[in-house]
């Protein structure tokens, strides 16, 4: 499955005309850490490798042609076996000591609270993210598809849905992008030059 979704800074009003009349899917928590070199060989190529209580993921940028940043569209490969073949990482040990032993380090822990709601086809994700020191608000409508022809035509469902919401599209920074931006200039600087971040 391919995950189509944007992303949005959320006022009160803006999440009660969202949820109104939404089916509350449930609330969870869950705390990801994210890994790279020094070189950010990964982030550097909008590729995101990430350990989500104890569930290791990657994503991979799918982004295409004609939509703006706004709209970002990642692949999720899940499970250590498959990240394992797309790196070409044999077992030695556990997943993270075989990825340390390539130069791989975690860069960002953080802990998200999630509310999930059903808006018709729509998923909306209502994120609270601590980073220990600082926390961050924001918002994604979602939706999944199983192939690359159907991603256009979502993201426009996307754009037509939140704008009868009343919501503007507009480049938010994602809650690793916030974390970066905030805690690790260098980092987030080498991504703007890279055009993975567009400010
Ligand atoms: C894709 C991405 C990153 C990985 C984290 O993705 P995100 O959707 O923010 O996390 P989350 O927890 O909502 O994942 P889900 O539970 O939906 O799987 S970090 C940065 N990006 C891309 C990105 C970018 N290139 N530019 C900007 C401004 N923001 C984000």
């Amino acid at each position: 499955m391919i995950e189509v979704e944007q992303k949005f800074i959320l006022s009160e009003y803006d999440i009660a005309r969202l949820t109104e009349g939404a089916e509350f899917l449930g609330e969870k928590e869950f705390t990801d850490v994210y890994w790279d070199t020094d070189e950010y060989a990964l982030t550097k190529n909008d590729m995101w490798l990430r350990n989500r209580s104890g569930q290791w993921e990657l994503k991979i940028p799918r982004h295409q042609f004609g939509q703006g940043m706004s709209m970002q569209q990642y692949e999720e490969i899940e499970g250590e076996e498959k990240i394992r073949e797309i790196f070409a990482i044999a077992r030695q040990k556990d997943f993270a000591s075989d990825i340390a032993g390539f130069g791989y380090a975690p860069f960002c822990e953080c802990t998200t609270k999630r509310k999930k709601y059903k808006q018709g086809e729509f998923i909306i994700d209502l994120d609270n993210v601590d980073y220990g020191d600082f926390n961050y608000a924001i918002g994604e409508i979602e939706l999944m598809v199983d192939g690359k022809e159907e991603m256009n035509e979502a993201a426009d469902r996307i754009r037509r849905f939140a704008e009868e919401k009343g919501l503007k599209s507009e480049i938010v920074r994602g809650k690793i992008i916030e974390y970066l931006f905030n805690k690790k200039p260098e980092h987030y600087q080498a991504l703007v030059e890279a055009g993975v971040v567009k400010e």
